[in-house]
């Protein structure tokens, strides 16, 4: 079903963008990608504004991505596999320390690409939660075990405190719009190993050209 403008946020719709990322041959499209994330986005801002710098942030690297895909080689960055290859070739990437390519595609997906990871830990973690437990608490952990590793003290403790702002998991189930709490839990189930999969794609590809640690 398509999103409309004054349609309510719905999450299910989101996570599906994500599914039709993969191609047959399991090349991940990076238009897809960045709408899934914009969604996100999306979904983020009508949390609160306390969230407006995390959103920021994600923001300005979906622009990167979508300008260039605009831009004169916008063909090349069809799929994250046609992006590496392009700009590998092209010595495009600053690989292991700045230099003149600061908002590379590569650099800049590997960002985006560490936030899944989160989401899919936090996801994950929503998905098996009790019903009195605090999103604040998923948040944090699964923040903990991915991206955080990636992040200077000061912005931890700006996530740390954003975290605590989260309402509680029933007004986050509400908000997904996806159904009753047994619905939100299957389509969670459904929606995320597609997630994962498309987050080990990626991984792997990063991994194989030695791409994880772009600074
Ligand atoms: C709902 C709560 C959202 C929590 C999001 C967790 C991520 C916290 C990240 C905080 C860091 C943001 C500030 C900037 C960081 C940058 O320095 C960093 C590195 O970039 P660079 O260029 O400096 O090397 N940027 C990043 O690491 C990218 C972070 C992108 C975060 C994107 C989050 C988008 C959010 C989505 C919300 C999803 C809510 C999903 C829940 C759905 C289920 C109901």
């Amino acid at each position: 079903t398509a999103m409309s403008v004054d349609e309510k946020f719905c999450l299910s719709e989101v996570l599906d963008t994500f599914k039709s990322c993969l191609t047959e041959n399991k090349e991940v499209i990076i238009d897809k990608y960045v709408a899934g994330w914009r969604g996100l986005v999306r979904f983020m801002n009508s949390l609160g504004s306390i969230f407006s710098f995390i959103s920021k942030d994600a923001v300005s690297k979906i622009q990167i991505m979508v300008n260039l895909r605009n831009g004169e080689n916008g063909e090349q960055y069809f799929t994250i596999q046609s992006m590496v290859k392009y700009e590998l070739d092209n010595s495009l990437v600053d690989i292991t320390k700045r230099g003149s390519h600061p908002e590379s595609g590569c650099r800049t997906l590997l960002r985006l690409h560490r936030a899944l990871r989160w989401l899919e830990l936090f996801l994950e973690r929503l998905r098996t939660s009790a019903e009195d437990s605090k999103t604040s608490v998923m948040c944090s952990e699964a923040y903990s075990e991915s991206l955080a590793q990636f992040h200077p003290w000061l912005i931890q403790k700006a996530a740390g405190m954003a975290f605590c702002a989260l309402p509680g998991r029933l007004t986050f189930f509400e908000v997904m719009n996806v159904g009753s709490p047994e619905q939100v839990v299957a389509m969670l189930g459904e929606a995320l190993p597609l997630i994962s999969e498309v987050y080990q794609i990626t991984e792997d590809l990063y991994a194989k050209h030695d791409l994880l640690g772009i600074p």
